[in-house]
């Protein structure tokens, strides 16, 4: 990538400053207790699912144990990870949530 000003010199080239920022995915976990309703409430509450959607990730959640909610950036992941916990908190079932690089 030499100039024709001064041939067989290199020249520096700038790199394109955008990077595409990792990606987490967000699961829930099954347990014995949390009801299905209540999970399918939740999958339609945090993450925008209509109820047939939200009712096919729970049983998938239910049959294998854990299942993916969602992709999204690190501070989204994080955020619905706090949100759906803390709901879980609130309505004093053990439903988890957590997150990790897809
Ligand atoms: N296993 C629970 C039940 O039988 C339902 C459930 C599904 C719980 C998904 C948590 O992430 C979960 N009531």
């Amino acid at each position: 990538n030499s100039s024709p000003e001064n041939p067989g010199v290199a020249v520096q080239e700038a790199k394109p400053a955008v990077k595409r920022p990792p990606l987490y995915k967000v699961l829930l976990l099954n347990d014995d207790f949390t009801p299905m309703d209540f999970v399918v409430e939740v999958l339609q509450r945090f993450f925008r699912m209509d109820r047939n959607k939200a009712t096919q990730i729970m049983l998938n959640v239910h049959t294998q144990g854990k299942g993916v909610c969602g992709v999204f950036t690190f501070e989204i992941a994080e955020t619905k990870v706090a949100q759906v916990n803390d709901y879980a908190k609130q309505h004093q079932h053990p439903l988890l949530c957590t997150m990790e690089q897809a």
